[in-house]
């Protein structure tokens, strides 16, 4: 790949005004006629050749204004066509015709062939697979899509907009017309072909409209289907209510398919989805599967405003519509569910795999300057902090002006492609308030670390907070400006009411928003009659490292008595976290493992307050993962350490408990039908946390066991045989459990992924023999993406003694693998070798075992230019 620079942006000579396409689909040979109609853009070079995007194309013909174009008069590349000697003023018609390979396409980018159907993705640069096209976001255009195929093998003919018609062809073909008068990118072009089934509904708009809503399975998986619909029309009736928008077409419809390399995808009207994004009941699906299919149909329903009718100027600008999007899903389950459990689970989230990538080689701006490669910018970079960094703009104007706001950008940019800049004008020009300090947060890179202490003084009757701030160096980044920085706030007194300061000084404070926007700055709170407890950044309103050494007792008062739950929650992981790091010490130390009773009382406490939903309860349960106590610990990762650490306070916590557990085990049982709720939901999770925690207790499967046969449901059955194989690996009961799982699922896809994801996950030297084993199953299918990411990227993302084995054969493995996939699919291969981002915080032997396999993929021949940007930023 080329660098791209966002300073080399500048609008394209020639203007298409429209894009009318046919598809002669054939598995191995499939035929594309672009007509497209072009004219020359005003004030540019009347000489100026079109220059249009290609990637493995076989050209077929090529016309102007429906006459032969000489050979003297064109270039073809391999990435691309160039067009001389086009007309100067008028608009021209050029016709293309290419010859692509569906069936050939392993890297699912373009057109391609999935279970039996025809499919595409074209975001990024997927276009260009299928024709030669100005393939960037800001060339919008209408399509007419017309589609001739074998009746029989696709009875269904499907692309963007309204069906306008379709016909017998003759010779067994038959074809569909659509018409999406949207103007759209390339990138949101969609076809899909084949034999489907279908789950109908209707959904009547605020005005009135009614539109047809379609969801496509595979036959007979249609009633896994109802789901996603009744999630489809929350998303659209909430979007209406919450953000005034409307749906814009008379049809929506979802495809699932079963290869695909993300989660889904947004196409006008045609959104394709990872079936794992779609398919879901009780027997198969977990909790957390209906709870990510309900976000995910929302986050794709939700781009039709924020994404395609209002789409990006250029790449650089992916975060106009993804951190957009996803702050707008993450709101809607808020909403639908819990929303502090919501923002438990997203904070734990961006922590995990946000703030690790933003602290290493990988570490980007949410909108970046430079890219060689689209597809890895794809980032939880741009996604959850871009997400973070409109809440924080929702937090600074408040509810009321960001939505003046956000009615701003609709009303001025519908139609348009923009930038970041034209985004935040709209806030700025909605509230008056000046938007320029607070926009570094997209363009600097880095955690923000935030260090404050406070002081009480009962004579003056003040309370002063010092506050600095501290922004990381990262790549082709070392020097960093203030940031505007909005910290949620609340004192509290000793029988924690909250504390109303008379007035402040040295620092803007709107509601309970602090506003930190010097490198330093001493705050003083007056008019405070006893020592208060600062409980900060609650609802984590601002994407920081928080540095802030409080007193167990004032993290016990935090977590018994803040009104915002969330806050509560931070201050039981803070109590925990510092005995999670003594406990690494001491082991690598070879000394016995204590832990603060202050804090195991006040997990238990959490954990047996009938005051607090279940699920809440459940994520003060669930202590930070490995990897987040390596990141906390900052460098020299001992994998074994950690896991060994985590473990003896896992137990401490059980056996302090164990009344506690068996009691929860008991009582949150749920009876009647299986309902997904969240209420439902949260009721299993402390369930299955209790379980986990007697399972450790007990030190045997016994009870694991009797849960797995009780089970009526996924989420309790892979709970139990999760805690059968990670806790008693290799027993009778657990191979039994794992064999029965097996056999009971063997005709589901979706649930056999669970499968190898669990045993994936399992700890200890003996995973690597383990994947091994499982690659020579007869259902491990290398050319799906789902079957690779639960096996392989389970492994290498989510189990860091497995993985990170002493003698370094996991990443070997690894950089054997990586190698393989990105023969087929360097998207797919890219991705998992992100699992290596942090290779430099392990302990030396490690990171020498790490860096070889690392060099070893960056001197192999053939590399794809999405591996090869990855793993150069890894190892630079
Ligand atoms: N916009 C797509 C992601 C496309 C990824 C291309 N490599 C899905 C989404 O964010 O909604
Ligand atoms: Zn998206």
């Amino acid at each position: 790949g080329q660098i791209v620079n966002l300073a080399d942006y500048r609008p394209t000579d020639f203007v298409l005004e429209r894009v009318d396409l046919t598809f002669d689909l054939h598995p191995t040979e499939t035929k594309v006629e672009a007509r497209l109609i072009f004219h020359r853009r005003e004030g540019t070079d009347p000489r100026a050749p079109l220059v249009l995007d290609g990637d493995e194309l076989v050209l077929a013909g090529l016309l102007l204004d429906q006459s032969e174009l000489p050979a003297g008069q064109y270039d073809v590349t391999p990435d691309g066509l160039t067009v001389r000697d086009l007309p100067e003023s008028t608009p021209f018609e050029l016709t293309i015709t290419t010859v692509i390979n569906p069936e050939a396409n392993t890297q699912l980018m373009g057109l391609y062939r999935t279970g039996g159907i025809y499919c595409t993705q074209c975001e990024a640069e997927g276009f260009r697979r299928i024709t030669y096209f100005p393939d960037r976001p800001d060339v919008l255009a209408p399509y007419t899509v017309n589609i001739i195929a074998d009746k029989d093998a696709n009875p269904l003919l499907l692309s963007n907009g309204n069906f306008l018609g379709g016909a017998g062809y003759g010779e067994g073909k038959h074809f569909a017309a659509w018409f999406d008068p949207h103007p759209k990118p390339s990138y949101l072009f969609a076809l899909v072909a084949g034999d489907l089934g279908v789950v109908e509904d209707t959904f009547a708009t605020m005005s009135g409209r009614e539109v047809a809503l379609k969801i496509y399975v595979e036959h007979g998986k249609e009633p896994r289907a109802a789901y996603a619909m009744d999630a489809l029309k929350r998303s659209m009736k909430w979007d209406e209510e919450r953000f005034g928008r409307e749906y814009d077409l008379d049809i929506f419809m979802i495809v699932a398919v079963s290869d695909f390399n993300m989660g889904a995808m947004e196409n006008k009207g045609l959104n394709v989805f990872n079936d794992k994004y779609v398919l879901a009941d009780p027997e198969t699906a977990t909790d957390a599967d209906y709870a990510n299919i309900e976000a995910i149909i929302a986050h794709e329903y939700f781009h039709n405003w924020t994404g395609n009718r209002i789409t990006c100027r250029d790449w650089f600008q992916l975060c106009l519509k993804e951190g957009l999007t996803v702050y707008r899903d993450h709101e809607f389950s808020a909403d639908e569910r819990s929303r502090p459990v919501k923002r438990i689970a997203e904070v734990r989230h961006l922590k995990s795999e946000q703030f690790p990538e933003d602290s290493g080689p990988l570490a980007h701006p949410v909108r970046p300057t430079t890219y060689r490669e689209i597809n890895n910018f794809y980032t939880t970079t741009v996604y959850e902090k871009g997400s973070e960094v409109t809440r924080m703009i929702a937090t600074l104007l408040g509810r009321d002006l960001f939505k003046k706001g956000m009615d701003l950008y609709f009303d001025r940019h519908d139609g348009q492609a923009v930038t970041i800049e034209d985004f935040v004008k709209c806030f700025e020009d909605a509230s008056g308030r000046d938007l320029a300090q607070f926009s570094l947060w997209y363009h600097q890179a880095g955690t923000p670390l935030v260090t404050a202490s406070g002081a009480y003084d009962a004579d003056s009757k003040t309370f002063t907070l010092s506050l600095e701030q501290m922004i990381p160096a990262t790549p082709g980044q070392t020097t960093k400006k203030p940031m505007h920085i909005p910290l949620r706030m609340a004192l509290l007194a000793e029988d924690g009411a909250a504390i109303t300061p008379a007035s402040i000084s040295g620092a803007e404070l709107t509601d309970d928003v602090l506003h930190l926007t010097e490198q330093a700055q001493e705050v003083v709170f007056h008019g405070i009659p006893s020592r208060p407890v600062l409980s900060l950044n609650r609802s984590f309103s601002t994407p920081i490292n928080l540095q802030f050494n409080q007193s167990a007792g004032d993290l016990a008062l935090i977590a018994h008595y803040e009104t915002d739950h969330f806050a509560r929650w931070q201050a039981l992981i803070d109590l925990g976290l510092p005995n999670l790091l003594q406990a690494v010490r001491d082991v690598r130390q070879g000394i016995a493992v204590t832990c603060d009773s202050a804090f195991v009382d006040a997990l238990l406490a959490a954990a047996n307050d009938d005051s607090l939903e279940p699920a809440f309860r459940a994520q003060a349960l669930a202590l930070p993962s490995e990897a987040d106590i390596a990141r906390e610990l900052g460098g020299d990762t001992d994998p074994d350490a950690i896991h060994a650490a985590r473990r003896a306070i896992l137990k401490r916590i059980a056996e302090t408990g164990k009344d506690i557990f068996a009691a929860l085990y008991d009582s949150m049982q749920t009876s009647g039908p299986f309902s997904p709720d969240a209420a439902s939901a949260g009721r299993r999770a402390l369930r299955n946390a209790a379980l986990s925690y007697l399972s450790q207790m007990d030190g045997t499967p016994t009870r694991a066991k009797a849960a797995y046969d009780a089970a009526n449901n996924m989420t309790d059955l892979s709970a139990a045989l999760t805690i059968l194989a990670h806790q008693f690996p290799e027993t009778a009961d657990t191979t039994a459990a794992l064999d029965h799982f097996r056999a009971r699922f063997s005709e589901n896809a979706l649930v056999i992924d669970k499968w190898f994801a669990i045993q994936a996950g399992i700890p200890g030297p003996d995973a690597l023999g383990r994947i091994q084993r499982l690659m020579e199953a007869p259902s491990f299918k290398r050319s799906n993406p789902n079957r690779m990411r639960s096996l392989l990227g389970t492994f290498a993302f989510a189990n860091p003694t497995g993985f990170g084995r002493a003698d370094g054969a996991g990443y070997n493995f690894l950089a054997d693998e990586i190698l393989d996939i990105d023969q087929r699919n360097p998207q797919l291969a890219a991705r998992i070798l992100t699992s290596m981002r942090s290779w430099r915080l392990l302990e030396p032997v490690r990171a020498g075992h790490a860096r070889s396999a690392l060099v070893r993929i960056e001197r192999a021949g053939g590399l794809s230019a999405d591996v090869r940007d990855i793993v150069d930023r890894i190892l630079k």
